[in-house]
């Protein structure tokens, strides 16, 4: 294994008060973020969702093996055949998988087996998480892969809602039907599956209460 060229660090440093001022701004940024489960058809554009994922793919990851794939669909056939996989595993779940606990704590969201988002929205980003890697045909071990792809979601979330687009993190179980629907190789496993789009007129959201910073955060 090669080691890294290691080349001087291009960081910013700012004074105090403009920390403050963008750490402040970045809170309210990200705090009008909403999950979204009705979307508009309008299309969105490609030039955007891809600027997006460039930068989802700036997370750090474990060993930097970047074990990640954005798999973006646009063809109203493939979403059609996702919302269908997608209905027939979440009818199964919220029938006969869910716990009591489960579906009560799922109440109160309106959520049921139904997605039509998956088919409305112009836009699915399915995030594979590569559970190993192949190099020269040989397979090669990922670290963290699960901490790693979550991080790089959470970018592309961020991402996304920063350049005005709306999101549901999507997680219909289980998801083996996405690999097999997109032509995924072996090594990788779907991780979330996020509906991107603009709101649909008049789209509701739940009128939710953030934990307040003293509930999330001990000083020690
Ligand atoms: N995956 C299902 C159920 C679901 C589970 C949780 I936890 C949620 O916060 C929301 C939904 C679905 O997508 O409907």
């Amino acid at each position: 294994m090669k080691d890294f060229r290691f080349v001087p660090l291009p960081f910013r440093r700012y004074a105090e008060e403009d920390m403050l001022a963008r750490a402040r701004s970045f809170y309210e940024e990200v705090d009008r973020r909403r999950s979204v489960r009705h979307f508009s058809a309008e299309d969105v554009p490609d030039e955007v969702l891809d600027a997006c994922i460039h930068a989802a793919g700036t997370a750090p990851s474990g060993a930097h093996r970047q074990p990640w794939t954005f798999a973006v669909v646009r063809d109203p056939d493939v979403k059609r055949k996702i919302r269908i996989a997608a209905e027939a595993e979440e009818k199964e779940t919220y029938e006969h998988r869910l716990t009591d606990e489960w579906r009560e704590a799922l109440e109160p969201l309106g959520t049921d087996w139904r997605k039509p988002f998956l088919e409305t929205a112009p836009a699915l980003i399915v995030v594979f998480r590569q559970t190993y890697g192949v190099e020269e045909q040989r397979r090669k071990t990922n670290y963290y892969t699960q901490e790693s792809v979550g991080i790089a979601t959470g970018f592309l979330l961020a991402a996304l809602h920063h350049a005005g687009l709306a999101t549901l993190t999507h997680t219909p179980s289980p998801m083996g039907f996405l690999g097999e629907i997109l032509d995924r190789p072996e090594n990788e496993r779907a991780y979330v599956l996020i509906p991107v789009g603009y709101p649909a007129e008049g789209c509701e959201v739940p009128d939710l209460v953030r934990k307040p910073l003293d509930e999330i955060r001990v000083v020690i």
